[in-house]
């Protein structure tokens, strides 16, 4: 085996890790095109991967996961900290050495017969200074290929790591994919990620969720910088100025479709543009002239494939149509093509469906992509990817934006009053749950879109924020803002168009970044004047009376929900920073 690096922790490390795991041999991942494209050829004649076809989707490829294994498993995502408050009440825990015992024993063998891959990568443009190292050792190419395309994967990880201990380990092993032992396990005080039992996206791409939130935001917390569940795109405006927006939704609520969003025809024509950053996750930190800057620490996107289409995020479809990966979505046999519900009104006839069944879309009642459905796309693919893309020092921050799926209760836009304020705003974020997580349709409190991936109590990570913010001038701290683009009138239908139209909220925010537009004081924060959001060229889907509504604060309903919010304070046991506190006391007197 040829060894990429001779850092004695990582060496060490991996010798323990291969001992225990026992496989046939070892394939250190150089991040050549050479050796991507002989991993590509096993995996198709194994079946892992399907090839496409290759003048339609040249360098695409369908995975099909065990059908058990189609999302995230946060009823068996544990942090693993010496105490239990350390992971606070939102984590399930489990003490790091039982932890280590149960998924060794697992782990334990599991690559008898297989390979092992050492993956080493840099989580952010390799050598910049918001950049960390990770080394992920897998038993699965899938796992390879994708970590190729959504992180920065090769040698010259290891030539900017030098002898530093300062990396991430990851253990994935495939084991059986079977769903009672499967265990995706957080070590922060150890910067240690260990994940049995799954071949699926974020349970098993450890740069992803396990390391860049979930161990990150513990870094961040000991390291005086956030990682965020965050999109970044930048707006161009027609002098040609950008200014940048971080957005946090949970999952599968609308952070690819914003970060590539399309502006409205009006817009266009005055020459609007909307440039794309990231899509999932952001790392922030404040720079040397006192703002804060963001970068995407991810370099390709693991986007919700159904619903994506020509018209809702053109710029998504257009990322997809070359090295891309699908995962679950239906097989056309036709035109050995790929197909979701939701990407145009003409599903395949002769077809083969997520479960990998015969399928004929015109007459099956069953969906044929799974609604959690996923492309891992290169983002250099991406039309509207942002010339700062590899900026190491990322772009500087004016807006934090927070929002969820809300029928009810939510207003359109609204502003926090000040910087603790938004903390506040951010941590009574509530929403209908999603595909991505299982049970689709639930409300649940998702405070900054990181229920499922804070790695520490999240009283203290809110205390965090309050305390980044006491380190920023009020004039050049981020304003924040609460969005919902999901609420429903009577009849159950979307009130506000969304996608595109989305710009328009945004145009607003920006406007007030700048002390331009006006607003209303409300209980919950500053709402538009219903005049101040453009509405040229939707007038006659959005009239001026279904903006007001949707802009509407409704006092009883916020007075149920500020008991909600004190409901889930309690649950921290006194830990709620006091400035949140006050914040929930003021909402709940103007309320009465
Ligand atoms: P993760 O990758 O899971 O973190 O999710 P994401 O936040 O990037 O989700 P994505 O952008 O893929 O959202 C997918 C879902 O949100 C699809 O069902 C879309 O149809 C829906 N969606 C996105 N934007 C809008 C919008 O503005 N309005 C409405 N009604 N639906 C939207
Ligand atoms: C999410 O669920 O928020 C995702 C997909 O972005 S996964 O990588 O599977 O977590
Ligand atoms: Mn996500």
């Amino acid at each position: 085996m040829v060894e990429l690096t001779r850092n004695p922790s990582v060496l060490k490390w991996l010798e323990e890790k291969l001992k225990l795991v026992k496989p046939d041999r070892v394939v250190w991942i150089d991040g050549s095109e050479e050796q991507l494209a002989k991993l590509r050829e096993e995996a198709c004649a194994s079946g892992e991967l399907h090839k496409l076809n290759e003048e339609l989707l040249p360098g695409c490829y369908l995975h099909r996961t065990a059908l058990n294994d189609v999302a995230r498993v946060e009823h068996r995502t544990f942090i693993c900290t010496p105490v239990k408050e350390m992971a606070g009440p939102t984590n399930n825990w489990m003490a790091p050495d039982e932890a280590y015992a149960l998924l060794e024993g697992i782990a334990k063998n599991s690559y008898i017969g297989r390979t092992a891959y050492v993956i080493p990568y840099s989580m952010g443009p390799v050598g910049s200074p918001f950049s960390k190292a990770g080394v992920e050792l897998t038993d699965s190419i899938y796992v390879v290929l994708n970590m190729a395309i959504m992180t920065r994967v090769g040698k010259a990880v290891f030539d900017v790591l030098g002898d530093s201990e300062d990396w991430v380990r990851g253990l994935h092993c495939r084991c059986g994919i079977v769903e009672e032992q499967r265990y995706i396990c957080q070590f922060p005080q150890d910067n240690t990620i260990i994940s049995v039992n799954s071949g699926y996206g974020g349970n098993v791409l450890l740069g992803k969720k396990c390391f860049a939130l979930r161990i990150a935001s513990y870094q961040g917390w000991k390291e005086s910088w956030l990682a965020e569940h965050m999109l970044i795109l930048g707006v161009e405006n027609p002098q040609g100025e950008v200014k940048y927006i971080c957005a946090a939704f949970p999952s599968a609520c609308g952070k690819t479709n914003l970060a590539m969003l399309i502006p409205p025809e009006s817009y266009r024509k005055k020459g609007y543009r909307v440039w794309c950053v990231g899509d999932d996750i952001s790392w922030i930190r404040k720079g040397a002239d006192g703002r804060l800057y963001a970068i995407n620490p991810e370099n390709g996107f693991f986007g919700v494939a159904p619903g994506t289409n020509e018209k809702s995020n053109p710029n998504a479809l257009a990322s997809t149509k070359q090295g891309t990966i699908f995962t679950n979505v239906v097989l056309n046999n036709d035109n050995n093509t790929v197909w979701w519900e939701g990407l145009d009104k003409n599903p395949p006839a002769n077809a083969i469906d997520w479960k990998g069944n015969a399928w004929d879309g015109t007459v099956s009642g069953e969906k044929g992509a799974h609604p959690n459905s996923r492309f891992t796309a290169p983002a250099k693919n991406c039309p509207c990817v942002s010339s700062e893309f590899e900026n190491p020092q990322g772009v500087p921050i004016s807006a934090f934006v927070f929002g969820g799926r809300r029928a009810k209760l939510a207003p359109l836009v609204y502003q926090a009053f000040d910087w603790n304020h938004g903390v506040f705003v951010g941590s009574i974020m509530a929403s209908e749950t999603t595909a991505a997580a299982g049970a689709v349709g639930v409300v649940r409190r998702d405070p900054m879109a990181m229920l499922p991936f804070c790695g520490y109590n999240m009283a203290d990570y809110w205390q965090h924020w309050i305390d980044i913010g006491a380190t920023l001038d009020a004039e050049k701290a981020p304003k924040i803002f609460n969005v919902n683009w999901f609420r429903k009138d009577e009849e159950g239908n979307f009130m506000w168009p969304g996608f595109g139209d989305n710009l328009r909220v945004l145009d607003w925010i920006l406007e007030r970044c700048e002390g331009k537009a006006q607003a209303d004081e409300t209980a919950i924060g500053f709402i538009p004047k219903a005049e101040d959001i453009n509405l040229e060229g939707i007038e006659n889907e959005v009239s001026l009376a279904s903006l007001k509504a949707m802009l509407e604060v409704d006092s009883a309903l916020w007075r149920t929900e500020a008991e909600g919010i004190a409901e889930f304070y309690a649950r921290f046991e006194g830990k709620v920073p006091s400035e949140m506190q006050a914040s929930l006391e003021m909402l709940r007197s103007k309320l009465a």
